[in-house]
């Protein structure tokens, strides 16, 4: 199967879904509300491959009581984004840099100590009890889609979270559209709140006294657009900046860098995109790949079908577990992977939802894993891409400025992912490659004369 069989079926599950379920309604009545939208898309270009990490607008003045809605706002598959109050983590005294809210991008399986989960206190927004709190409100997973009051901030003690379903529900095939709504019913003051997915990407709500006047949608509008604008902007010259291969090689050593995605220097966008994606090289040459975004990636080489990235599985027997293909399937029954694929051998996984060990197949709480294979390098000998088929693969890369609460590996304490990936090119031909967590945009390759 091709490349852009995980999200296609995962298009296909939530397409599904959605069909059954019915649309919120929004009242008509009530307090004044305002609309905050989460990410954007490029004002011309759906296609181009920048992930905007900021709110807009990021600053929001309302009264006590108004309605804050967040709405997703890239038609996209990395417009993926949090809306986070976390409790004692509000005051923008205290938190200065936006980047101290240590909730981890990955968890430690306990069951199995050698797999990794997406960190549920947060792509659930679930309650977890403990150092993140406990979730009073919001959509928790998909089970509780159709129907969402608005949460209801009465104190900064609270956590307040949109969860994953939020914003998967929000990409472009997919018809059902959700959005995130609170009621700001705290004192005057700011409060921040956070995108958990991306560090650094924080939104504040300041609430001022009565006397005092808020934005109409109007300016709030003109404003959204001003900052889409310039942000594209910013992104556009970054991303022309990088593409020229012409300053990626030094002569010297016979080395390229090639940086694994870009973030502006505001940090307002993110390129999705190996830069450059195409290197004109010699035999012999080598190429560094450099983690450059809030998001991590991979660098894969091979040419051939591999197994895929998120994958459902659980510690249970085959006696408990119906045979699947390999990957986990469905939305109301959950037939799933005991196993893991190994790398150019099984069928795809899918993004897929799984229960919980302790649920054995059933429909329960609900995890999100990642391959292990995807997690960890597996390297060629030498680092030497010396076919189109070599599977030659990085493993989870980090920018290395992202703190290491972030980019830290649960499963050996101290440890961090990698920042960087090396491969050599003994021979000509062209090697392709891609990104296993975002294969259907984020690739490139390179010519060896
Ligand atoms: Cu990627």
């Amino acid at each position: 199967m091709g490349r852009n069989a995980p999200l296609g079926r995962l298009i296909v599950l939530l397409i599904m879904s959605a069909a059954t379920l019915a649309t919120p309604s929004a009242g008509a009545e009530g307090p004044t509300q305002h609309v905050v939208q989460v990410g954007a898309t490029h004002p011309t270009n759906p296609l181009s491959p920048f992930g905007y990490t900021r709110f807009y607008p990021d600053v929001l003045r309302v009264h006590q009581g108004d309605l804050v809605e967040w709405r997703w706002g890239a038609a996209s598959y990395f417009g993926w984004h949090s809306v986070s109050f976390f409790a004692d983590d509000m005051s923008v005294a205290d938190h200065p840099t936006g980047n101290d809210a240590a909730v981890p991008l990955f968890a430690r399986l306990d069951e199995t100590p050698g797999s990794l989960a997406m960190n549920e206190a947060w792509i659930f927004g679930k309650p977890t009890g403990g150092k993140y709190g406990e979730a009073a409100c919001g959509r928790g997973p998909w089970r509780a889609l159709p129907a969402q009051a608005p949460c209801v901030l009465r104190s900064a003690d609270q956590t307040v979270t949109s969860s994953v379903s939020d914003s998967f529900f929000n990409m472009p095939a997919i018809p059902q559209k959700l959005s995130f709504s609170v009621q700001i019913d705290v004192p005057v003051g700011a409060y921040r709140y956070r995108c958990l997915m991306h560090p650094g990407m924080d939104g504040r709500v300041e609430v001022v006294a009565p006397e005092q006047p808020v934005p109409t949608s109007e300016e709030i509008a003109a404003q959204r657009e001003r900052d889409i604008a310039a942000d594209t902007a910013e992104a556009e010259a970054l991303f022309a900046a990088l593409s020229s291969p012409s300053g990626a090689y030094n002569t010297a050593t016979k080395e390229w860098t090639v940086k694994v995605g870009a973030d502006t220097d505001s940090g307002h966008v993110s390129i999705y995109a190996f830069l450059p994606a195409d290197v004109p090289a010699r035999a012999g040459d080598r190429i560094r790949y450099v983690a450059g975004t809030k998001e991590p990636h991979t660098t894969t080489f091979t040419d051939q079908p591999v197994a895929g990235t998120f994958s459902a599985r659980g510690p249970c027997g085959a006696s408990q577990c119906p045979d699947g293909p390999g990957y986990g399937l469905g939305f109301t029954a959950f037939p799933f992977a005991c196993e893991l694929d190994a790398p150019a051998t099984g069928a795809p996984a899918i993004f897929a939802w799984g229960p919980r060990p302790d649920d054995g197949c059933r429909v329960g709480d609900l995890e999100w894993l990642i391959a292990p294979y995807m997690a960890d390098a597996t390297r060629a000998p030498d680092d030497a891409v010396s076919t189109p088929a070599t599977f030659h693969h990085s493993g989870a890369l980090f920018n290395e400025s992202l703190p290491m609460w972030f980019r830290g590996d649960p499963r050996a304490p101290g440890a961090t992912f990698g920042s960087s990936f090396g491969a050599r090119f003994p021979a000509p031909g062209r090697f392709s490659y891609y990104c296993i967590a975002h294969p259907d945009f984020m690739f490139g390759a390179v010519n060896v004369a």
